[in-house]
């Protein structure tokens, strides 16, 4: 159902008279507007944002997450004499004073301003990007390296915990509702191949060997606003799944979005390739923010976690499709399909290059 934005931005504390909204970005989870309104004279933009609750179950608690974490930022930016309203989210709270809306229909609506001067990418456009969204993820780990994990819910739990993946992939090949599991075979295949390694990550975060952190857990490129002029990272955005993890979750599904030549959901697979350059670029920045932290254990693992996280989103992206496409909006049949035959074929490409990948990571201890 279309939303009334209209009547819903009059809920919200925006300045100015409104003028218009659109659809903005391609997420695949949330709905995402820009609203514009007029003050002085001036066009004065907004996001406005309808949470996915099928995904997030617990709104309420997603947004005191939101709410308390870019509080934590706000802080720690000023501090360092940033400028906390283009660095971090600023939520602007209801006529209410929420930080977010229910309306009667059971929908969750929030409002962001919206930083100016720059933008999101959905691939490299210039290498220099890379690094410079390296930068700006490592230091959001990094500004929450003293935040007190008990004050986060976790808004997915088990979110990246690819064992758990793996398990529910098995459950959907075996009860193959939708007579898909034939037209995925060699996927399947695929995945099954893998299985002793879907366990390392999260058996080495129970053992205490790695540690556990607070993260962001979602660093797709398109996560992260780069500067239209300087093509630096200003601010990290999309804070729905800030939780306790690995930082290896967001270094290695970083480089699975960034390092691939071509989209998420390239059907012509030949284009779809591993980008060492990219990988390199990106580490570089990454432990040029990080690395300092990071345990010999955490560094020894950064080249898996790229692969088992690119592994993870291929199998996630494989189970919806086998179930139905119940969690990814799609725009095609076959879409998640499309997505976990790119994903797997960045898989093959990685492994094909692990050594390389590890010289550049001792390249850059
Ligand atoms: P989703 O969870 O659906 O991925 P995001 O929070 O990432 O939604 O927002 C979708 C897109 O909207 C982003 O990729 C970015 O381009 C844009 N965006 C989100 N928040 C802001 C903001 N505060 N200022 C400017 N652009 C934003
Ligand atoms: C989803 O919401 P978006 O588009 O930033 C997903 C990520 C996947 C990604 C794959 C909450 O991210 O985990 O890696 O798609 N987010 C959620 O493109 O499931
Ligand atoms: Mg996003």
């Amino acid at each position: 159902m279309t939303p009334d934005i209209q009547n819903l931005v009059q809920k919200f504390t925006f300045k100015g008279r409104y003028l218009d909204a659109n659809p903005y970005g391609v997420g695949h989870i949330n709905d995402t507007y820009m609203a514009e309104f007029q003050i002085n004279g001036k066009t004065e933009k907004y996001i406005l944002q309808r949470i996915n609750h099928h995904v997030f179950r617990d709104p309420e608690g997603l947004m005191s997450n939101i709410e308390a974490v870019t509080q934590h930022l706000r802080q720690k930016i000023k501090m360092a004499g940033g400028n906390p309203e283009r660095e971090t989210l600023t939520l602007i709270p209801t006529t209410e004073g929420s930080s977010y809306l229910r309306t009667e229909e059971g929908d969750y609506w929030r409002g962001y301003i919206f930083i100016n001067d720059a933008r999101t990418y959905e691939s490299v456009e210039k290498i220099e990007h890379v690094y410079h969204a390296a930068k700006a993820f490592g230091n959001f780990q990094k500004l929450l390296i003293d935040y007190p994990s008990e004050k986060i819910i976790e808004t997915i739990p088990d979110f990246h915990n690819t064992k758990k993946r793996f398990d529910t992939l098995l459950e959907a090949i075996n009860t193959d509702e939708f007579e898909r599991a034939e037209k995925s075979q060699q996927e399947i295949e695929f995945a099954l191949a893998r299985r002793n390694q879907v366990s390392v990550l999260v058996d080495k975060l129970q053992s205490g060997e790695l540690p556990e952190r607070i993260t962001h857990n979602d660093t797709k490129f398109n996560n992260v606003l780069i500067d239209n002029l300087s093509g630096e990272g200003v601010c990290v955005i999309d804070l729905d799944t800030v939780m306790p993890g690995l930082a290896l979750y967001d270094y290695g599904d970083a480089i699975r979005s960034l390092a691939n030549t071509a989209s998420e959901d390239e059907t012509d697979l030949s284009l779809v390739n591993f980008d060492l350059r990219i990988f390199d670029y990106f580490t570089r920045g990454y432990l040029e923010s990080v690395g300092d932290v990071l345990s010999p254990q955490e560094l020894e693992y950064l080249s898996f976690s790229a692969i088992l996280m690119t592994f993870e989103c291929g199998v996630r992206f494989l189970t919806d499709y086998l179930v139905g496409d119940t969690y990814y909006k799609i725009h095609r049949e076959s879409h998640n399909l499309d997505r976990c035959r790119t994903q797997f074929k960045l898989v093959t490409d990685m492994e094909d290059q692990y050594g390389a990948m590890q010289n550049v990571v001792q390249k850059y201890c």
